[in-house]
């Protein structure tokens, strides 16, 4: 589809609902520059908005019905009547996404359901690891509330818990994911990446150098059916290694976090990591599982939609989280000290634990960020929750030039969080 323009969704807002919209909510993509699959073990991550968007159009209505539609006609209305019963979905369609931000502000406000008409425009592709979903959610969950409060919603709950309430919404439609895309696309400020920390969240800016360049690349694959399932499966894995660290370490409660682990043993990140290797087995059956941490703790770990697994890899998962996590420290003083080879070099490097340690990859991902370091990148690696969907490839500025020819989507600059117009 063409850009659309401001006044051709307004235009189709009147002739879609009969009445003027009341808020435009902006919200952007974001591509995360390096780790991946750490956000829900309360490891710090370092994403950036990007220009594609989502647009959402709102206004009360007087018909009591709630009423979605989207400016591409690709996607089919969805409307009910309130009280609207919807608790959640386990195949999601777009409307379902819409649905956990506005049902996560009612229930946020204590509010009643009221008729509403949302009108849906987007530039983010869809399944491509550019978070378009969380978009979704999150410029319903923002219209929603600035159709209950008035003036700046901001000053009515902070961006980092407003973040957290859409993170927390999410898994309503059947992914357990972390908080990294919902605070990325609230909490960015153009011209700047993030790095954000979580449990609690925060987040700072940080400049990227000025010769850094990072392109965006489709795989031409779009996240595989079967993404959601390996995604819930590397959460739960992680939660029965969390399990096995707590009692090795006499931790209070389940925790991934080295720091932690750190403070109460008083030992050095080397011989925890020594440790973690020979402590963590490398695959379990959950019959095994049960005998290691006993039925109870596997119970913790484990939610309605994932207590079909019977197998869990714990070793390599572990190994990826706790070296992506030091990846990610790097990749910021990398960052600051404007050194983009070494960013280049940890990305590589990300890309390889992600393929083989998390196996979250696919032969499209692996292929394009060969392709491009044929091509004089200095570093590429999927980007996303990956089994398909974008890599994220950082070129010198100088050499730009030498990918030119080959398939990019677009060259992205750090872009503006999610933001708010009243008509
Ligand atoms: C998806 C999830 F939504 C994020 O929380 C994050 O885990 C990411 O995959 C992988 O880093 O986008």
């Amino acid at each position: 589809m063409n850009a659309v323009t401001d006044e051709q969704l307004h235009e189709q807002f009147v002739k879609t609902y009969g009445i003027e919209p009341e808020i435009r909510v902006t919200c952007p993509g974001r591509v995360n520059l390096i780790g991946e699959h750490i956000d829900y073990h309360d490891y710090g991550v370092f994403p950036m908005a990007i220009d594609a968007s989502t647009v959402i159009l709102a206004a009360r209505n007087s018909t009591n019905n709630i009423v979605f539609s989207n400016f591409d006609p690709k996607y089919s209305s969805w409307e009910s009547p309130i009280p609207c019963p919807w608790q959640g979905s386990s195949s999601p369609k777009w409307s379902d996404y819409l649905l956990c931000g506005w049902k996560g502000i009612l229930d946020f406000e204590k509010s009643e359901q009221f008729g509403i008409s949302f009108l849906l425009y987007g530039t983010i592709p869809p399944s491509s690891g550019l978070s378009s979903s969380s978009s979704l959610v999150c410029v319903s969950a923002l219209a929603t509330l600035c159709l209950i409060v008035q003036g700046d919603p901001f000053q009515h709950i902070s961006r980092e818990n407003f973040a957290h309430l859409c993170a927390k919404s999410e898994p309503l439609i059947g992914t357990l994911s972390g908080g990294m895309d919902q605070a990325a696309e609230v909490l960015a400020s153009e011209g700047t990446a993030l790095r954000i920390d979580f449990n609690p969240l925060r987040s700072k800016n940080i400049e990227l150098p000025e010769n850094a360049v990072f392109v965006v690349v489709h795989s031409n694959t779009e996240l595989n059916k079967g993404a959601t399932s390996h995604y819930n499966e590397r959460v739960i894995e992680g939660r029965i290694v969390a399990q096995i660290l707590k009692r090795e370490f006499s931790l209070s409660t389940p925790s991934f976090r080295l720091k932690d682990i750190q403070t109460l043993s008083g030992k050095s990140f080397e011989e925890i990591l020594k440790i973690v290797e020979e402590i963590i087995p490398e695959e379990l059956t959950k019959d095994q599982v049960i005998e290691l941490i006993g039925n109870d703790k596997l119970e913790e770990c484990l939610t309605e939609n994932t207590r079909k697994f019977t197998n869990f890899k714990l070793r390599s998962r572990a190994r990826h989280v706790f070296s992506e996590a030091h990846r990610v420290e790097l990749f910021e003083s990398a960052c600051e000290s404007k050194d983009i080879k070494q960013m280049g070099v940890l990305m590589n490097a990300s890309h390889r634990s992600c393929a083989i340690d998390y196996e979250c990859s696919c032969e499209e991902l692996d292929a394009i960020c060969e392709l491009y370091t044929k091509h004089g990148a200095l570093g590429a690696r999927l980007t996303g929750a990956g089994w398909g969907g974008c890599a994220v490839v950082l070129m010198a500025a100088d050499d730009v030039a030498n990918i030119e020819k080959l398939p990019s989507l677009f060259v992205s600059k750090p872009g503006q969080g999610i933001r708010v117009h009243r008509f």
